[in-house]
């Protein structure tokens, strides 16, 4: 029989052995008989801290897109299972920003909302990630802002929210449904505090006048619409974070002709020759853009990493688990990172794509 009770109990009893096998707990069984009488008698299960810690982490030892896993075990863990309101939420992911940006020294950190439970869905973030600039779609159907954002941003603005002072760079709200009203209510919007989004101005190491552009980025990349799955349990609610890799700002978000699309104009500013495509007016405007990021991080003291040094970390990672006889699972066209490829170690070989639990997975996108 695969009906639910049977498939979560044997998801639990598989993440359960994995723990109690990893960190030398000895047999699991009792552990087990416990998950399953609680199972047969709510329908689902609770896990420790200690054990939703250790899922957490492992979960983010299986993310084949990152290549950031070297330091998967020093991920922290803000157990925060009892907020379930929209407004707890929001203020414990302000406070989630606060901690991990650490002025500028940057945290690896986790905090896990309320799970579902049958019948009684969890808290969901609607935003990609806690920090998002807006992209407010012009009649003449221009972008002003994140392009990316549209969707978020129109609907906010359902929502009762009114809008930033439209700049390019306006942080959009929370967006955020607890899990105190009815599945069907609509989400609410609130304001992240000033306090709890850090944020970098873009200069360059030579061109004086690179400042003027007015560009800037955010320091803390928070995924929050990803689920957490432990063991069976759906943990809807679980915004994570690490730091950036350059590339992710200076060779996509700025970047990208569907994100801000910068490279023209840089191209323009640096006098190159954007009438031929074989002037590489391209390829150096992003070599510019990336030092810019980089170069901006570093004065400003904020944890960023660069793709040949995160390329290097990864190789380390792969052999230290290999040698605890685990295999990693890694997408090769995620890892590889968009400029310099092949002047990366993490391009010259093959991965193994198989995909392992705990996860973070991608749920169908909530809408209104
Ligand atoms: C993806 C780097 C920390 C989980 C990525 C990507 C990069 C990256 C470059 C690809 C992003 C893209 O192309 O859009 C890093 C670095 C970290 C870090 C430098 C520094 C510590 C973390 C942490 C977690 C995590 C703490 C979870 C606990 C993931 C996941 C993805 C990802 C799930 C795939 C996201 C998706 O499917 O959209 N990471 N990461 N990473 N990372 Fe990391
Ligand atoms: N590319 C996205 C962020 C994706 C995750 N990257 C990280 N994650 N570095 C962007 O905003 O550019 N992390 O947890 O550190």
């Amino acid at each position: 029989d695969d009906s639910p009770p049977y498939a979560l109990l044997r998801a639990a009893a598989e993440f359960l052995t994995l723990r109690h096998t990893e960190e030398r707990l000895g047999d699991p069984a009792r552990r087990i008989a416990a998950a399953r009488t609680e199972i047969a008698e709510t329908g689902t299960y609770r896990h420790t801290t200690e054990e939703l810690t250790f899922g957490a982490r492992v979960a983010w030892r299986n993310a084949n897109r990152c290549i950031g896993r070297l330091y998967w075990r020093s991920l922290c863990v803000r157990d925060r299972r009892d907020v379930r309101t929209a407004e707890d939420v929001a203020e414990a992911s302000a406070d989630h920003l606060r901690e991990a940006a650490g002025e500028g020294r940057i945290r690896a950190l986790i905090t896990v909302f309320a799970p579902d439970r049958p019948g009684r869905p969890g808290p969901r973030i609607w935003n990609e990630q806690l920090i998002r600039y807006a992209g407010y779609a012009r009649p003449d159907g221009c972008v002003t802002g994140d392009p990316r954002n549209v969707g978020l941003t129109a609907l906010a603005r359902r929502l009762g929210w009114p809008g930033g002072p439209g700049t390019p760079f306006d942080v959009l709200p929370l967006v955020i449904q607890g899990a105190d009203g009815r599945p069907d209510d609509p989400p609410r919007w609130f304001t992240l505090p000033k306090d709890a989004v850090l944020e970098v101005e873009l200069a360059h190491p030579e061109y004086t006048w690179w400042r003027s552009l007015g560009l800037r980025w955010h320091a803390v990349p928070a995924l929050a619409n990803m689920c957490l799955e432990i063991g069976g349990i759906c943990y809807p609610a679980a915004p994570f974070n690490g730091w950036y890799m350059g590339t992710e700002i200076g060779a996509r978000n700025l970047a990208d002709t569907d994100r801000y699309n910068l490279l023209p104009h840089l191209a323009d500013r640096l006098g190159l020759d954007t009438r031929t495509d074989r002037s590489l007016w391209k390829d150096r405007a992003l070599v510019e853009l990336n030092r810019s990021v980089l170069h901006s991080f570093d004065r400003a003291g904020v944890t960023v990493t660069d793709h040949h040094t995160e390329s290097r970390r990864f190789l380390t990672h792969l052999g230290r688990e290999e040698r605890k006889g685990r295999r990693v699972g890694a997408d090769w066209s995620w890892i590889v990172p968009p400029i310099s490829g092949s002047a990366t170690p993490v391009f010259h070989r093959t991965y193994e794509t198989v995909e392992r639990h705990p996860a973070y997975v991608h749920h169908p996108e909530a809408r209104a």
